[in-house]
């Protein structure tokens, strides 16, 4: 467990204009291992790693947003890696380069799930028009939301043109992975209803297309009634796009059937959005939520960074839960101890040139 940790510290050790000038140069080249160490930058939380990520992305911008991005959710042990392995092979057959980030929000599928995907997707792996990277465990939602989206940037600029992105479809983080992809694919296996497979109905609500898996051997009955009964579920539920009518079909990622036609069903959605503008409206949607979710979190960092807060947060959430005071009233004082701190903090900072804590600004 430890060697690899130690090998990420090295790689990332060198000084940053250097390794923020080569790893430009390397990742533009299509570098994989760029790639993955500057993926391994915009995962960490050292401050000083932020920076540098956020220089890199910057710089990057130009060359990204012309890849087809794709979120790939569905209940565990739907099919979604096999899927995506069978998926990425067709699309390199057709031309394209594929990157897949398996997004993992949930610790408690630790290194081994994801060891088990990376075999699932063995030969797409060592495919050369490959990327795959699977993400760490995440603390926050907002968390798997940033680093994801910046992934996504960093492989588009590394000239990936289809950026598939893997979770699992039981909690909120498909809610933000499907704000952050062009087109949302629900995997699902051929048993059962929502309830059944454990997924929520919101999710259901964000799908583009919904495949069911597993049409194969003795499931295969079973899943084309499955399909039928999503085919017509779909009759009552909003679709997300006037112009799209959202297909639900069957495959076997196992046997490989029906996977070439997710590919048309990618260029037909791509094709019908892009027409009426939807496609551009949707990232620039998508681009002002992302604003406003950094803006939001950061803000929240800040707030409980802030050593009046800090004192007295315990406190005073203590006083709300016992029902003595409310939410109300205790979330404004802390608001107000907040911006004074914040007020009075810069003055002297300023003056000084000193941080916070007193080192050398
Ligand atoms: N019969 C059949 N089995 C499949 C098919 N696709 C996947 N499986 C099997 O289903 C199991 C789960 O497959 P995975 O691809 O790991 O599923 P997943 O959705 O990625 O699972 P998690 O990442 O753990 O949520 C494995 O045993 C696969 O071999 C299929 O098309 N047909
Ligand atoms: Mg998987």
């Amino acid at each position: 467990m430890r060697a690899p940790q130690a090998r990420r510290r090295v790689l990332l050790s060198c000084p940053d204009g250097v390794t923020g000038a080569a790893l430009l140069q390397a990742l533009r080249r299509g570098d994989r291992r760029a790639l993955a160490r500057a993926i391994t930058l915009v995962e960490s939380s050292r401050p000083d790693h932020r920076g540098e990520a956020e220089r890199i992305i910057e710089a990057l911008l130009p060359e990204t947003g012309k890849a087809v991005r794709i979120g790939i959710s569905g209940p565990p042990g739907a099919g979604k890696s096999t899927f995506i392995e069978r998926f990425g092979l067709a699309g390199i057959a057709l031309g394209r380069r594929i990157a897949v980030l398996a997004v993992d929000p949930a610790s408690k599928r630790g290194g081994g799930a994801i060891l088990g995907d990376k075999t699932r997707m063995a030969e797409l792996a060592r495919a050369p028009e490959a990327f795959i990277r699977p993400s760490s465990a995440g603390d926050t939602p907002g968390g798997v939301a940033r680093r994801t989206r910046e992934a996504i940037l960093l492989c588009e600029a590394a000239g990936f043109d289809a950026i598939l992105v893997e979770t699992v479809g039981v909690g909120q983080a498909e809610t933000a992975v499907a704000e952050l992809v062009d087109m949302f694919v629900l995997i699902l296996s051929p048993a059962g209803g929502d309830e059944l497979q454990g997924i929520k109905r919101g999710i259901v609500e964000l799908a583009d297309l919904i495949l069911v898996n597993k049409a194969d051997g003795e499931l295969a009955a079973a899943a084309q009634r499955t399909v039928a009964d999503y085919a017509s579920a779909m009759g009552l539920i909003r679709p997300p796009y006037p112009e799209w009518q959202v297909p639900v079909r069957a495959v076997s990622a196992l046997e490989g059937t029906g996977i070439r036609e997710v590919w048309e069903d990618v260029n037909r959605f791509h094709n019908a959005l892009e027409h009426t503008g939807a496609w551009t409206r949707r990232r620039t949607e998508q681009a002002r939520a992302a604003l406003w979710s950094e803006i939001g979190d950061s803000l929240l960092d800040h707030f409980r960074a802030a050593p009046g807060v800090a004192q007295h947060l315990a406190a005073v959430e203590e006083e709300v839960m016992a029902g003595t005071r409310t939410p109300t009233a205790a979330a404004r004082e802390l608001l107000m101890l907040f911006v004074r701190e914040a007020c009075e903090g810069s003055v002297p900072r300023r003056r000084t040139g000193l941080t916070k804590r007193g080192r050398k600004a």
